[in-house]
């Protein structure tokens, strides 16, 4: 038998109304819920930074290249400085669609993921 989700997301979407779209993805528990493991929360907050950018265009699974541009400055600036976004945007869109899909972030996420644990050890 299946196990019952550990949390459930509450899908709010109202066509056009900005507040709908900030709370869609939103990570909601109701008091039967067990919640979410800190891994489980952090993932929740890397699929709803790629839906931020990804729906400035209207689109779950694309961030245009001006969103990404958007999503380094205001995101992850300290890590991505290094290479403008242009050079990210190449980089990150692997199947040259001109567009970063959710797997495509993920490689962002990696990158900058390895950089900030690196960081932590610093003394
Ligand atoms: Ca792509």
């Amino acid at each position: 038998m299946a196990q019952p989700p550990r949390y459930k997301r509450e899908w709010i979407l109202i066509a056009g109304d900005p507040l709908s779209s900030q709370l869609q993805g939103r990570l909601v528990s109701s008091s039967l819920d067990i919640m979410p493991t800190d891994l489980e929360k952090a993932l929740d907050s890397l699929i709803d930074v790629f839906h931020k950018y990804s729906l400035e265009k209207g689109n779950y699974h694309a961030i245009y290249r001006d969103d990404l541009r958007k999503l380094l400055t205001k995101e992850c600036p300290h890590y991505t400085k290094n290479k403008d976004a242009d050079t990210w945007f190449k980089e990150l869109d692997v199947n040259a669609d001109n567009a970063v899909n959710f797997e495509e972030y993920l490689v962002l996420v990696i990158k900058v993921g390895l950089a900030a644990h690196k960081e932590s050890h610093k003394e």
